[in-house]
């Protein structure tokens, strides 16, 4: 009640009080919501109706959540199989508009969305904004790229069904956003931390103080990043920085989002996506508390209902803390990021968290990967603060050669730049030049 009472005085949007129902009321409702997901994805997905059958599986088998495991994962390779549109589960009539991700390597991932769809995505949005300390008649800077990527329309209507002025500046044109910010005077903005970075330098550069702006919230993601980056985020903007997750895949921003009054970790909107974490290399399920791969199932989408989609995220699931709902740890890399040195497996979030530790570098970083004859090198490129001495970029530098061998185990060669420019999207953080063999 009190939760409820909160959210009116909050002035907008739609009830709190699924954020805070009890574990048996959100469970009934995802046990309902994933029994209509089977049954709609089955009589009208071939490709969910062919796995369900492959493996003797029917929507019928399914009476509590943990039946859910016998059901077939998705791979992202059985949507390039089914591109543009063999995926969608209703008439395309009915979808009101597309996305799609451009991924590494081949075809795009297409998704749809009706305009129910649209209205769940921007509630979704609207709490996750609300979660991360952003309110009513704020105005909000939209620095996520506009179009086919998810993160710019997703957030900005959101942002509206908050109840808020939504500004879309979109990503890119940093000078702009840096005017914007100056004249229009914000109250949170939204980008990849990556692109925070650079928005910030430009400050510097114009003499304007970060810390000194009309800004108060951001909201970040996209792209892994570590709390020595979110330090980084509020000392120099004097702001909150919180995390939020999506993929396309599965809607796009705001499929988890972290508490602004917490800090620790992002929950999970579990009243529309079930979340199991399992084994990468085997596909077995995990124990929550374990660090797996994040599985999702959405369990009212209409036009593109997934089940069981391997995000390839890793992470681990954690009982709930500002709200019921359970939580993913900050995710720590995609699988496919890992790297593999003479044997050691690392990633590159381990090496940001010793970046952020000393004063001379910045979070703004990437791995490269070379093979020089039989032997495979990384070498590590950070930026130095600005103005900062050679003498000192070269102290910087074998500083962090050294800790990476004693921390991680292994050699490293470590480049301290004056600057590295990491784009206004998502960060590369991993460059692999090695021969494909
Ligand atoms: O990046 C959706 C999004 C837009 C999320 C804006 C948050 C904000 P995709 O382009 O499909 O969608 O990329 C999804 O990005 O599987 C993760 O690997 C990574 N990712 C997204 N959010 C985070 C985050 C959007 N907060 C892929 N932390 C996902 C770490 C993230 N990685």
């Amino acid at each position: 009640m009190t939760a409820l009472l909160t959210n009116r005085a909050a002035g907008g949007g739609p009830s709190l009080g699924i954020e805070y129902a009890s574990r048996d009321e959100i469970t009934a409702l995802q046990i309902e919501r994933t029994k209509n997901t089977l049954r709609h994805v089955y009589y009208n997905v071939p490709h969910y109706r062919n796995a369900f059958d492959d493996l003797g599986v029917h929507p019928d088998d399914f009476h509590e959540m943990a039946d859910l495991a016998k059901f077939p994962m998705t791979e992202k390779e059985d949507l390039r199989r089914n591109y543009p549109f063999g995926m969608f589960a209703v008439p395309q009539e009915q979808v009101a508009r597309v996305h799609a991700s451009s991924g590494t390597t081949g075809l795009p991932t297409v998704v749809g969305y009706t305009h129910r769809d649209i209205e769940t995505w921007s509630e979704l949005v609207a709490r996750s904004l609300r979660a991360g300390g952003m309110h009513p008649g704020d105005k909000i800077q939209v620095a996520f790229g506009y179009g086919l990527f998810t993160g710019g329309l997703g957030v900005h209507y959101g942002v509206e069904k908050l109840g808020a002025t939504a500004i879309p500046t979109s990503g890119g044109m940093t000078e702009r956003q840096v005017q914007i910010i100056r004249d229009f005077k914000p109250d949170g903005i939204m980008c990849t931390p990556s692109y925070m970075l650079n928005i910030v330098d430009r400050m510097v550069s114009e003499g304007m103080d970060p810390g000194e702006t009309s800004l108060r919230a951001g909201i970040f993601g996209a792209e892994p990043w570590t709390d020595g980056m979110r330090d980084e985020l509020e000392n120099t903007m004097g702001i909150t920085a919180t995390d939020i997750y999506g993929l396309s895949e599965v809607m796009g921003p705001g499929v988890a989002q972290e508490c602004v009054e917490t800090r620790d970790g992002l929950t999970i909107w579990e009243d529309h996506f079930y979340p199991e974490i399992v084994d990468p290399a085997t596909g077995a399920l995990l124990p929550d508390g374990e660090v797996g791969e994040l599985v999702i199932t959405s369990l009212t989408k209409e036009a593109f209902p997934v089940i069981r989609y391997r995000t390839h995220d890793l992470t681990r699931l954690l009982p709930g803390t500002a709200r019921s709902m359970r939580r993913i740890d900050k995710i720590l890399a995609r699988n496919d990021d890992m790297i593999i040195l003479r044997g050691v497996n690392c990633f590159p979030s381990q090496f940001e968290e010793i970046i952020t530790e000393h004063d001379d570098l910045r979070a703004r970083y990437q791995c490269v990967l070379d093979r020089k004859g039989r032997m495979d090198t990384l070498t590590v490129k950070v930026e130095a603060v600005e103005g900062l001495a050679a003498a000192h970029r070269e102290d910087a530098a074998a500083w962090l050669k050294q800790q990476i061998k004693n921390r991680i185990g292994i050699s490293t060669v470590v480049e301290v730049l004056e600057t590295l420019d990491t784009g206004d999207g998502k960060a590369t953080r991993l460059v692999d030049n090695r021969p494909k063999d």
